[in-house]
This record gives structure tokens, sequence and C-alpha cells, in this order.
């Protein structure tokens, strides 16, 4: 079974991670748009323009797909239904895990996510739905997505930077559960829990995703889970990378 993952970033790798324990046989293909991270920073007609490009190039380059994971959540809150209306392959999107922190929370919520996804209609149809009387803070950054960039890349990333990052966004004094609402955001969780102290438990969506894309992969075909191929990860981005690093990177624009 070929799965295509996509972020602008690294991100999404927070949700291979817990989609290769789910799904140990699939052929994974990892698909970055670097050339335009982070996608939080685009018009909405951009980003629907970027997705439907990257997730071409992606089925021209594979040739077959037999599931999309789009693990981005500023991209799945703003152009899911989109690019389900272009591509003619399964999609699961990522959402923010409000619905489960709103029944664990004894006080209060926060979402940290990039300021697209906080400034979404989306999010607030969650919180309508799922809140109910609990507050529901909302913290973007952007800054957070990079530091994980950089931890990701470098190797490890500084937590005073992290923390000082954090200082910036105020998180309310009564916040007992706090959503990773953004994928970047997990690489970078022992840092954020450093940070924030182990009265705060973060929560994010990789592993509630990875059971999605299992319980659809034997929807799809059930065959297709256990393939006699080993199983792999490609990966591809949209600009050089400039980073060094020991992972095998092919540009899909060379
Ligand atoms: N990983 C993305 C997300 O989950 O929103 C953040 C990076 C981006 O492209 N905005």
């Amino acid at each position: 079974m070929q799965i295509a993952v996509f972020d602008s970033g690294i991100g999404g790798t927070s949700v291979l991670e817990h989609l290769k324990q789910y799904l140990p046989y699939a052929h994974f293909s990892y698909f970055m748009d670097n050339l335009y991270m982070p996608y939080g920073n685009l018009s909405l007609p951009l980003l629907h323009e970027r997705l439907i490009v990257l997730v071409n190039a992606a089925i021209q380059k594979l040739k077959s797909i037999d599931l999309i994971v789009l693990a981005c959540n500023t991209a799945s809150t703003q152009g899911l239904d989109l690019l389900r209306q272009h591509i003619n392959i399964p999609i699961i999107g990522v959402v923010p895990a409000v619905k489960p922190a709103c029944l664990l929370s004894q006080k209060s919520v926060g979402l940290l996510a990039t300021p697209a996804t906080v400034g979404s209609s989306y999010i607030q149809g969650l919180i309508a739905q799922y809140a109910l009387n609990k507050p529901v803070y909302l913290y973007g950054s952007t800054e957070l997505v990079h530091l994980a960039e950089e931890k990701f890349w470098q190797g490890s990333v500084s937590p005073v930077k992290v923390k000082q990052a954090l200082q910036k966004l105020n998180i309310h004094p009564d916040i007992d559960c706090l959503v990773l609402g953004c994928t970047h955001f997990p690489i970078l969780k022992a840092e954020i829990q450093q940070a924030l102290g182990k009265t705060i438990q973060l929560i994010d969506s990789g592993e509630a995703i990875a059971r999605r894309a299992k319980a659809l992969a034997f929807a799809l075909n059930s065959s297709m889970v256990h393939p006699s191929k080993i199983a792999s990860t490609s990966y591809f981005s949209t600009s050089k990378l400039k980073h060094k690093h020991d992972l095998m990177v092919e540009c899909l624009t060379d």
C-alpha cells in the first residue's frame, strides 16, 4: 500500500512516526513543500494552489497513491474540502485534538497552533461543538514552527529559545491541557513540557490520525495492508535542502 504524507515542512514527520507503527507494511512517501514553508503565512488562494500543485506532483512521481494524509493542521483546517474536490484519492486530514482535551481538562484548555489555524473558522466550530462552557485559550506561533525545523535538521534546539517563544504567548495559568495543534509541535514536546511544567498535559492528534489511517486502509482493501515487499519511506521536497542531515531527500523540481 502506497501512502503519501504532506506538510509544508518536517512537521508531518510527527504523524508519520505513528503511521509507521500502525501500518508497518505500508510504503510511505513524505512530501514537504519547503519552498512555501510555513503554510500559515500564505494567503488562502495561494495555499489552495500549493496543495493542488504538490499533490499532483506526488501523483506524477509515484504513479499510484492509495491514501493521502494531509499532516498539516493549517492546510487541513483551510484546504481539505478543496483538495477532496480536486483529487480522486481518499484523503485524511489532521484535526487539532480540541475534543479530547476538553474531555480531559478539569479547568481550561489551551490550543497552540499556527496563527492561521487559531484564526480559522474551523477552530471556532470545534470549540463551539466540544468546549461547552470550558474556556479555550488560543495561541498562534510561527516561531515554534521554525524552532521545530531547527531541532529536526540540526539535531537539537535551545530549550531557552523554546521557553522564550512560549513566554511571549503569555499562556494562561488556569490551563491544564494544551493541544499541540500544529504537527511541528510534538517535535518540541520535551522542550515545551520542560518550559511549562508537568501540571499541563500536552495533547496531539498524531496517534488518532494513525488509527484512522489504519481503519481506512483496511476498509479500502485489507490485502493492501500486508504487501509482500518490505516497507519503505521516501522523502521529497520542493526546494533543495541547505541543511546537513542524514535523510535522503529528493528535490521534485530538479
Ligand atoms: N505543520 C504545520 C501545521 O500543522 O499547521 C505548520 C507549518 C505550516 O506549514 N504552517
